[in-house]
């Protein structure tokens, strides 16, 4: 058996990291214009800005550490050897909390805020403090080139053959913590429904209509997702039976 697992902003968040949208609009998409900080056009203009926001980010993720629904997610995945079944992490976060909870082989479609990109040189380098418009290339030296390596809007997501690829290969689908608001991502469900695979939604509260959810759960990530991963083993291990 193979699963597709996407998560969101809401794992993170009771790892004490805004969401970007929710029903209390408190998210940071409700208090700051992602037009004016998460595209390429803001960052041409205002660098400043755009690099004092994301460090700001980056300083939250650094602070931050994993809870126990990135920690289950990560013990499931291992735990899917014994019943020769695997599963794909793809998540919308650009923070490095899975891999902090011993996920391996992430795929983060919209980057990561631990690294940074040279808009000259293309080179792609760790990056744990802040970029400013002095900050300089470590490959090709130059100055103010420095980006951090997220996927603004309007801009291709990461790796999506590997996302695509694994999805069609998938025979279930969750979504953990996901407004279902940004595409492609959004979207990944509603493809796994029209090709026949089994979809799950964990999240607060319901983000996909009901006609493409086949199973829920609803709730804190930290209590959702440890019930979902020993429910899911205990029907591998009983399809094994
Ligand atoms: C692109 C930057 C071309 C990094 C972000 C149709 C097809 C293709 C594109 C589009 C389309 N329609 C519109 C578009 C354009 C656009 C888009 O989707 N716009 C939206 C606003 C309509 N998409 C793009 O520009 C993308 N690029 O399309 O390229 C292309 C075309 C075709 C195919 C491929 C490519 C680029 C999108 C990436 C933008 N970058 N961020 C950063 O700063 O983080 S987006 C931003 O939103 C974050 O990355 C975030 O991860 C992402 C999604 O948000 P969520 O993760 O869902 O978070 P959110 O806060 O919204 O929801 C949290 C949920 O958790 C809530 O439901 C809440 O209730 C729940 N929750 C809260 N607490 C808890 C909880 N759940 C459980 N437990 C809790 N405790």
């Amino acid at each position: 058996m193979h699963i597709f697992i996407l998560t969101g902003a809401g794992i993170s968040a009771e790892s004490g990291l805004d969401t970007f949208r929710n029903s209390k609009s408190d998210g940071l998409w409700c208090r700051y214009d992602p037009f004016e900080l998460a595209t390429p056009e803001a960052f041409r203009i205002n660098p400043e800005l755009v690099l004092e926001f994301t460090n700001e980010l980056r300083r939250r993720a650094c602070a931050a550490r994993p809870n126990p629904a990135h920690l289950a997610l990560s013990d499931f995945a291992k735990s899917l050897v014994e019943f020769a079944s695997s599963c794909t992490l793809v998540t919308q976060n650009v923070d490095d909390l899975h891999e902090r909870a011993g996920a391996t082989n992430v795929i983060h479609m919209h980057g990561e805020i631990s690294k940074a990109r040279c808009t000259k040189c293309e080179a792609v380098q760790p990056c744990r403090s802040d970029l400013s418009t002095s900050t300089r290339c470590v490959h090709c030296d130059e100055v103010g080139s420095m980006r951090p390596h997220l996927v603004w809007f309007g801009e291709m997501p990461l790796r999506m053959d590997a996302i695509t690829k694994s999805l069609s290969e998938s025979d279930l689908l969750v979504t953990i913590g996901t407004s279902g608001t940004v595409y492609p991502a959004a979207g990944f469900i509603s493809d796994a429904k029209n090709r026949g695979i089994k979809t799950c939604e964990i999240n607060l509260e319901p983000a996909f209509d009901k006609s493409v959810v086949d199973k829920s759960y609803y709730g804190p990530a930290s209590e959702c997702v440890p019930m979902w991963c020993r429910d899911q083993l205990a029907e591998i291990r009983a399809l094994m039976s």
